[in-house]
């Protein structure tokens, strides 16, 4: 494989004959923006972080080693008909016995982080910090150091959804606020024991996943289905179990170890179906709010929820009969407490919608997320699909959401920890369709950098290899390296779209070849103010990677 990469990044360097007359798109028409969607060619800041990305369910396997305790997603899947196929994580990509592949792989395409995450019942069998499980501290040490043997920085998740399934027995896990003790002193075992070395810490990942998915009937482990009840405690418990995640760090931790702490928050963008009407701006202005707002306005604006999910809960809560709002309140303390709790804003980001105002809105009998907040939200079926239903290739999405994440939230360092692209073809190594999804994706975040000042530290690509796609199981994939489920060795082969990142890595973006003058006279009228750099370049390395090396 390594040749391979060097015949590409051989070509890369070949000079380009030009036709500057053609704009390059990714994906010709499919969006009817030629201004906005045509390629910019540039390169990242200096010290632009690269980055891939896993999580311990999903690749470990070894769940019930040396002492392991079980996890609501080992319940959860071993649970005939909650996962698709009856497939489990059981064995995954078996990185709990191949952790050295995973390093090899990595090192391979010259990524200098990687992002994993922690199993906590791996490292606290029954959740709690009375019983430490030595075999898991072990394993996390020998995957760090074997990580920055090869130069390899971690960038490390406290918590991807696997609960301990005894504080799910015990107390009704993320629905109890005793849970917030119970992931400080898990939080501080893990500094205790990796914060000489983990520099990068992501407390939760994607903590509306969790509460939405987890507690409100979205088919996530622990399956319980309390929408728009036990879904906004959870998160009310996620948000406070987070900032004490990052006060334990910053009081007990930050000045031995000089490291960063941040949470993940993940969004798709919701665009206004017509722009030019007020409601269609507010109905996605209300969405975004809601989705991203839930966790982002109480840590990064003021301490407390969006003002459009207290007043419209409030309200239908009162009209569904209840006697206080189902939206939990923080006290002035509380509020004090979570406001800056986050070094960082990492951002989990894949896809885009519409957002427009219903027609009419009734409120429910019963509570419901979506009914409180009153949006039409739909994928335009013209853009380009993956192998997943809800995911949609629409890279101009990302640019507009940084720029969102920079207004609304005081232009924060962005991290983004998880980008990627699903596809059904289970053992085809040739990926054309992730290599457009992530040559755009990464572009228009170049252009969110370059063009609108946002302040991004890193891409992170999702996912390292194949893995268990929570309730798709095997069936959807968004690995760079493919991986045999079917082989008991789980071999780790590269597919096209790693090679394609790891020169992108390489070159630091997409750099503008130097022998030729490049820029003129863009085709469409407009573009040149843009600043939009036009070349076959790209399609031209995409063309030698589809249909001569590969
Ligand atoms: C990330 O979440 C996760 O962090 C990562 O673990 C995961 O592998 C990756 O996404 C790819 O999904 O029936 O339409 O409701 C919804 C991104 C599935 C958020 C899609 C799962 C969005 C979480 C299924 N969602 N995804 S359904």
């Amino acid at each position: 494989m390594l040749p391979k990469m060097l015949i590409l990044v051989t070509l890369m360097l070949l000079p380009v004959v030009s036709n500057a007359d053609d704009p390059y798109y990714v994906y010709p028409d499919v969006f009817n923006d030629p201004e906005r969607d045509a390629f910019l060619f540039g390169t990242f800041p200096e010290g632009f972080i690269w980055s891939s990305a896993t999580s311990s369910y999903q690749i470990e396997g070894g769940y019930d080693a040396d002492g392991k305790g079980y996890n609501i997603w080992d319940t959860f899947a071993n649970t005939p008909g909650n996962i698709a196929n009856n497939d489990t994580g059981n064995i995954a990509c078996d990185s709990y016995n191949k952790w050295e592949e995973d390093v090899r792989i990595i090192k391979e395409l010259d990524l200098e982080y990687y992002r994993f995450s922690l199993s906590w019942s791996r490292i606290l069998p029954d959740g709690t910090a009375d019983n430490v499980n030595q075999a898991g501290i072990d394993y996390y040490n020998n995957l760090i150091d074997g990580l920055l043997a090869d130069g390899i920085t971690p960038m490390v998740t406290l918590y991807h959804w696997d609960l301990p399934q005894d504080l799910q027995d015990d107390y009704g896990g993320w629905l109890n606020e005793t849970i917030i003790y119970d992931f400080g002193e898990y939080a501080r075992v893990c500094y205790e024991n990796f914060g000489d070395r983990v520099k990068l810490w992501l407390t939760l990942n994607e903590p509306w996943i969790i509460a939405q998915l987890g507690y409100g009937c979205g088919g996530f482990a622990p399956g319980v289905c309390a929408d728009g009840t036990g879904s906004y405690v959870a998160a009310h418990n996620l948000i406070k179990s987070h900032a004490k995640a990052w006060h334990i760090y910053d009081d007990d931790f930050r000045a031995t170890q000089a490291g960063r702490v941040g949470i993940t928050l993940n969004s798709d963008w919701m665009e206004p179906y017509n722009r030019s009407l007020e409601t269609d701006l507010n109905a996605a202005e209300r969405a975004q709010q809601f989705h991203l707002g839930w966790f982002g306005h109480p840590i990064f604006v003021d301490g407390d929820y969006p003002e459009v999910m207290r007043e419209m809960i409030d309200y239908s809560s009162e009209v569904q009969g209840y006697n206080e709002s189902r939206l939990p309140t923080f006290t002035a303390l509380e509020k004090e407490y979570i406001l800056g709790s986050s070094d960082f804003f990492g951002l989990n980001h894949y896809t885009t919608g519409y957002a427009s105002k219903p027609d009419e809105w009734v409120i429910s009998d019963n509570p419901s997320y979506y009914n409180d907040y009153a949006v039409d939200f739909w994928k335009d079926p013209e853009w380009p699909s993956s192998g997943s239903d809800w995911l949609k290739s629409v890279p101009w999405g990302i640019r507009r959401l940084l720029e969102w994440i920079k207004d609304e939230y005081g232009d924060p360092e962005i991290y983004v920890t998880e980008n990627g692209f699903s596809t059904k073809d289970i053992d085809d190594l040739n990926d054309p369709d992730r290599i457009d999804y992530y040559q755009s994706y990464i572009d228009e975040v170049l252009k969110a950098i370059e063009m609108d000042g946002v302040n991004v530290k890193a891409y992170t690509a999702w996912s390292l290899m194949d893995n268990f796609e929570w309730a798709a199981g095997y069936t959807e994939r968004f690995g760079m390296h493919h991986v045999d489920f079917d082989d008991d060795d789980r071999p780790r082969t590269q597919k096209d779209s790693s090679l394609f990142y790891a020169t992108v890595k390489a070159n630091n973006g997409f750099p503008k070849p130097t022998e030729e003058p490049i820029t003129e006279e863009p085709a469409v009228a407009g573009s040149s103010h843009l600043g939009l750099t036009i070349t076959c370049f790209l399609p031209f390395v995409n063309f030698c990677l589809r249909k001569f090396i590969l």
